[in-house]
């Protein structure tokens, strides 16, 4: 089939979006050795040498064979995107079955705090980084630090109505914007035990299912994509990624237009939204300021199933996208991800196609032409894109 035609075709091209990327290769214990040495780049905010270490682990997600002395010889060395540094890193690999730098550094007390405390949602490296300065280490530190209330699910954090409410009743109101970014992490900090257990294909599509029925009663004909790892194929979400729109290219704009709002105030009334950690045009996150943000509505937000509706009364992180009706299929594409997949679908429509693509359209860049794109695969059609099927997407 076309999948496995693309892998044993594609794997040597210079474009994350050209190359067929499985969840799991052949080579992962490679990929995840080299992923350390992108992680602590990354973390220490050193950002390009931590893009060569992403792309270097992109690279390698895609070749279709085991990684030994002989296929090194035969194919790696002529990869692109592996210089002499990362190269003597995969040979040492080959001939170890580990590299020494990516084990010092998962050992190290720095690596492990900066890695734990990024895991809470809303701290990004640089958060990370003046923590460990002021001393924390442990999450318990942040805990302490932060001064996370006890009891969260009488704590709201209600970005609609710029309030805090807090579990005895009080209702902090008119919170300034800059302070949001640390009630939010607060907040995350006090479901972080929630948001630690992942999310298992059904209930992502239960959750869906629900959110698509509230939306019904709002405004009837939407349409919409689980995208995110899920539509990549990975057993168990961090999230559940929603793409929605409106299926008439005339009405249907105006339809989408305030709908995000709309629906997380409904949610939130219904109870199955119990924290907005993001609305966009309302504040910009700190954590969301990064070279991928697009320009549609979008709410991010904490969600509760109760058990009835087949859910574990955890609290999950739910995404809902809105995209006009011209906008569906790249937002679909834009937001599928993996992240370097996305990357590399922009760069080579600039560089390849003079085209700009993002989540929120498809343009020539000379004359600013929109393309109105009627399905997923017209997208890669219009950008001179061989399909790729969303599970291979995982670059
Ligand atoms: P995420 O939900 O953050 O990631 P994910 O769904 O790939 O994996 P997980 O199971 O951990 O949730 O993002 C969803 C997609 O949205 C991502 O694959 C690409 C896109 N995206 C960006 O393009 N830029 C961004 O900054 C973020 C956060 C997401
Ligand atoms: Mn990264
Ligand atoms: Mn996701
Ligand atoms: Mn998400």
């Amino acid at each position: 089939d076309t999948t496995s035609r693309q892998i044993t075709r594609n794997w040597g091209t210079r474009y994350a979006c050209t190359r067929a990327s499985p969840l799991v290769c052949p080579n992962q214990a490679l990929a995840i050795e080299l992923n350390i040495l992108h992680r602590s780049r990354e973390l220490e905010g050193k950002a390009a040498n931590a893009l060569s270490y992403e792309r270097a682990v992109a690279i390698i997600k895609s070749y279709p064979k085991i990684i030994d002395s002989e296929t090194f010889e035969e194919d790696i060395v002529k990869l692109p995107h592996l210089g002499k540094k990362i190269l003597t890193k995969i040979e040492e690999f080959v001939e170890n079955g580990h590299i020494k730098e990516s084990r010092t550094i998962a050992a190290s007390e720095r690596f492990q705090s900066l890695s734990l405390f990024s895991t809470v949602y809303g701290v990004g490296p640089v958060t990370a980084r003046n923590l460990y300065a002021i001393g924390l280490r442990k999450i318990e530190d942040m805990e302490r630090y932060y001064d996370v209330p006890p009891d969260i699910d009488s704590t709201y954090l209600n970005v609609l109505e710029l309030e805090l409410v807090t579990p005895n009743g009080k209702r902090i109101i008119g919170l300034s914007k800059n302070k949001l970014p640390e009630v939010s992490i607060k907040i995350a900090l006090a479901i972080r035990k929630d948001l630690d257990i992942k999310i298992p294909r059904a209930e992502v599509q239960t959750i869906h299912d629900v959110v698509m029925r509230e939306l019904e009663k709002l405004q009837v004909g939407c349409i919409s994509t689980i995208v995110g790892g899920y539509r990549r194929g990975k057993l168990e979400s961090n999230d559940v990624d929603i793409v929605i729109s409106h299926p008439d290219l005339k009405t249907g704009a105006a339809k989408i237009k305030g709908l995000c709002t709309q629906l997380t105030k409904h949610l939130y009334k219904q109870g199955y939204v119990t924290h907005v950690m993001h609305l966009s045009g309302f504040h910009e996150h700190n954590a969301l300021r990064t070279e991928h943000w697009d320009s549609l509505e979008k709410a991010l937000t904490v969600f509760v199933l109760p058990p009835k509706e087949g859910g574990r009364k955890l609290h999950r992180r739910v995404d809902l996208i809105f995209a006009p009706p011209e906008a569906y299929w790249t937002a679909v594409i834009g937001w599928s991800g993996s992240k370097m997949f996305q990357r590399d679908l922009r760069l080579w429509a600039k560089v390849e196609r003079g085209m700009k693509f993002d989540s929120s359209g498809l343009t020539r860049r000379h004359d600013s032409k929109l393309f109105i794109p009627r399905s997923e695969k017209e997208v890669f059609d219009i950008l001179g894109l061989e399909w790729i099927d969303p599970r291979m997407r995982n670059a």
